[in-house]
């Protein structure tokens, strides 16, 4: 362990992350920033190549930050297993997505453990920060890599869990500025690794096993959807009672003590909210115990592109049409505000079910120039694109740079998922919110 700890002290330890995403890509930044020599290893070549040029392929990371790292010849990319066998630390950064059955899909986790063993030589720290569920490190990650006792766990191998917290988009909290939780298989593995992440985030958080801190992080995340479920359910109900949701929210969030606001929306996106939380309600199923709270949850977000389809019907019905026939603009289609990735986006449901009752979709996201997702391949429509050509414009993503104005005074319908109008005054007659 001292030589290693030696290693990490002088930044002559040889960092590897498996996994150069939206996670992956700042910690290889922060790495070699510290003067670490680091490899972003990742089996997508477009990423590898993108990075070996300097090129930033994420929103969050300029080009301009990256180039002179690579430049500097400590960061460098790649595809080809064998960096890993000279590696003194690896931080798997991979996917954790759900199957079709929305039950955990541990593929890349798996492929990246084997990897690793087949690399693995003494001394080596292995940090997973991808989110799973509790158990994941010690069932899956450590046998694989104490096996045959080849080497000791927190001798001569040390193991980590440290969930990732990324906010895509958030300009105030990033990599080093964020809080980073750390539970070690054994006390030298915490040791280890809290050397190695000492030396690019300000604050730690140690806590006392992996298991802890995989379930910080599914606390984390599960905190979201259990509350934006709440607010999703506050929005049919005030709806039900003649009530504006989101002045109740907004007036419920002037309260300075015991609460925190959420906000309705079109239904669950990214590929966070919607599924980590289902990889602790998996776990719990396989220990016999129903976790009602985020199966409930899940019930009212994913119902939620229904709910917006059905306001969209009842407004065209408003207008003595049918939703078969008319023109329907969704605008946005990511799954946030102002960012470009719309994996999980709910618009994608509410495309689909549009389509299904016969109306002729388009949808305008300048952050999404063209989609190909469940069998819908549609380019965006050009942000000059006049709303009154359209029966109904769905605001579903609340981009900054739409033009709202235009928006409410040339559509013929609007329905707003976002209460994107709020700021605007005038004749809001043909706007339903949700
Ligand atoms: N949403 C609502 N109402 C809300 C907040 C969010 O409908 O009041 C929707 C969003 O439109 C989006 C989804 O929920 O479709 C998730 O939004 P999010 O704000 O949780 O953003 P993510 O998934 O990009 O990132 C979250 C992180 N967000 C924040 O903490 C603000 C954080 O929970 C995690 O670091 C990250 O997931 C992750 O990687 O787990």
């Amino acid at each position: 362990m001292q030589e290693l700890l030696q290693k990490i002290a002088e930044r002559r330890a040889q960092v590897v992350v498996i996994g150069i995403g939206y996670v992956g890509l700042p910690l290889v930044v922060e790495f070699a920033r510290a003067g670490y020599r680091v490899v972003g290893y990742d089996k997508d070549r477009d990423k590898v190549r993108l990075l070996a040029l300097g090129e930033s392929y994420i929103g969050d990371i300029p080009s301009a930050t990256l180039k002179p790292l690579v430049d500097s010849g400590r960061l460098t990319a790649s595809s080809d297993p064998d960096v890993l066998g000279s590696a003194d630390a690896i931080v798997v950064c991979v996917p954790t997505p759900l199957n079709k059955t929305k039950d955990p899909d541990m593929r890349f986790i798996a492929s990246a453990s084997d990897e690793i063993a087949q690399h693995q030589h003494k001394n080596m720290l292995i940090v997973l920060e991808s989110t799973s569920y509790p158990g994941t490190t010690r069932e899956v990650l450590v046998p694989k890599l104490t096996r045959g006792n080849a080497y000791r766990l927190g001798e001569d191998v040390f193991v980590a869990f440290s969930p990732e917290r990324v906010d895509p988009g958030n300009k105030i909290h990033h990599t080093r500025n964020t809080p980073k939780v750390i539970g070690g298989a054994t006390p030298e593995c915490l040791r280890v690794a809290q050397a190695l992440y000492g030396s690019i985030i300000d604050t730690l958080v140690p806590v006392s096993s992996t298991d802890a801190a995989e379930m910080v992080k599914l606390l984390e995340n599960t905190f979201r959807a259990v509350n934006i479920g709440l607010v999703n359910e506050v929005a049919l109900m005030s709806r039900k009672l003649g009530i504006d949701a989101w002045e109740v929210i907004r007036a419920a969030a002037t309260k300075p003590f015991g609460f925190m606001p959420f906000f309705p929306g079109p239904g669950l996106g990214g590929h966070c909210i919607p599924i980590d939380p289902l990889y602790l309600s998996w776990r719990m199923r396989t220990l016999k115990y129903q976790a009602r709270f985020i199966e409930l949850a899940d019930n009212v977000n994913s119902a939620m592109p229904a709910h917006v389809v059905a306001l969209v019907q009842d407004a065209l019905n408003g207008a003595k049409k049918s939703a078969n026939g008319s023109k329907v603009l969704v605008a946005g289609v990511a799954y946030k505000k102002d960012v470009a990735d719309y994996r999980e986006s709910p618009a994608f449901d509410i495309l689909h079910s549009l389509q299904r009752l016969g109306a002729e979709v388009s949808y305008l996201d300048p952050h999404v120039p063209e989609v190909d997702e469940g069998g819908i391949v549609m380019r965006s429509v050009a942000s000059s694109v006049r709303f009154s050509d359209y029966d109904a414009v769905v605001i579903v993503t609340d981009h900054s740079d739409f033009d709202y104005r235009r928006l409410l005074a040339e559509a013929k319908i609007v329905v707003d998922t976002r209460d994107a109008l709020r700021h605007l005054d005038g004749d809001k007659s043909r706007v339903v919110r949700l």
